[in-house]
């Protein structure tokens, strides 16, 4: 049995070095990047049986992006496009630095995930895992692509699969009253929301503090688990009628992307372990604080690692 199947767009990320412009750099860097696959290479790090489905064209470019996922162990199930009549989405990331911030900037439109059909996917991958994952960036990038999610969440609910969600609102694809609409729409299908207190409150009109955030949002659309996360302030879940709360580990940032992915990675690892509510919220924050400190998307991590930031363990290991 799969543990865990995550769904969605994975792009090449391309950076130049800190510390130049986009503008007048030579080099960039190339790495895959994409919320689902963040997490599934987390959880699969983690020692999960990680699986990640997507839609990509049968060129270089979208054989580069299976390969790095594929090299940390998650299994990937993609449909392969025509690469004459589609493309491999990329994002460009601008670190940043005080005063001036880090910049993501898309060219994702018409990328091959645009047009994805659920009969062009595993579905059986789905009813067989343990857990499916997805977040709120696919219903974004086309009708195709929400009409997917909705349907390999109902696949999964059908077949007594855990289902997840991350609101992962992202501001440059659609606006919050859109975006809101396709959430609530959504909910019905998904056990455990995992959402940031500021998109609850700016997206989701949200009022109050993160219990009561969860509190509310688990009463009106019936989660099992709803987990708040409040940056540096750490995280807050709502589980069977009890609130637990988690503190971030500190953790000196290189690059901050993928960090809440690197926090569902790690909570979902956890609890596939068969951990309750507070080892999920301490393996989420931590493999949260691990990411911050390398380069890239990924949390390119291990238990062990995991295991020693939770005890308080760090410094040089020799
Ligand atoms: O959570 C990290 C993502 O933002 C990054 O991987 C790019 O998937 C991405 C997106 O759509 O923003």
């Amino acid at each position: 049995m799969t543990d865990l199947v995550t769904f969605g767009e994975t792009m090449l990320r391309l950076s130049p070095p800190r510390g130049e412009r986009l503008e007048t750099t030579r080099d960039l860097t190339v790495q895959a990047g994409g919320a689902e696959s963040n997490v599934a290479v987390g959880a699969a790090r983690l020692g999960a049986d990680a699986r990640w489905l997507s839609k990509l064209p049968d060129s270089p470019p979208g054989r580069r992006i299976v390969n790095e996922l594929r090299s940390h162990g998650v299994r990937p199930g993609v449909a392969w496009a025509d690469p004459d009549a589609s493309r491999v989405g990329t994002y460009y990331l601008e670190h940043g630095g005080s005063p001036r911030g880090t910049n993501v900037i898309y060219d994702r439109a018409d990328a091959a995930i645009t047009t994805v059909e659920p009969e062009e996917l595993p579905a059986g991958a789905v009813e067989e895992a343990e857990w499916f994952h997805t977040t709120g960036i696919t219903p974004a990038l086309s009708e195709a692509a929400a009409e997917t999610t909705t349907s390999l969440l109902r696949t999964a609910g059908d077949a007594g699969t855990t289902r997840s969600f991350d609101l992962n609102y992202r501001s440059k694809l659609w606006d919050p009253e859109t975006a809101r609409a396709a959430y609530e729409d959504l909910f019905e299908h998904v056990d455990t929301l995992f959402v940031p207190r500021r998109d609850a409150r700016e997206v989701l009109g949200r009022e109050g503090g993160a219990v009561e955030i969860a509190h509310g949002l688990a009463t009106e659309f019936g989660f099992d688990t709803v987990v708040v996360t409040r940056g540096l302030d750490g995280s807050v879940a709502l589980h069977d009628g009890s609130v637990y709360e988690q503190a971030v580990f500190e953790a000196e940032t290189f690059d901050a992307i993928g960090t809440g992915d690197a926090f569902v990675a790690g909570f979902i690892a956890e609890r596939l372990r068969g951990g309750d509510l507070p080892a999920a919220l301490r393996w989420g924050s931590a493999t949260a604080a691990l990411k911050r400190t390398t380069d890239g998307d990924l949390a390119v991590t291990t238990r062990e690692e995991v295991r020693s930031v939770i005890e308080g363990e760090g410094g040089i290991n020799r």
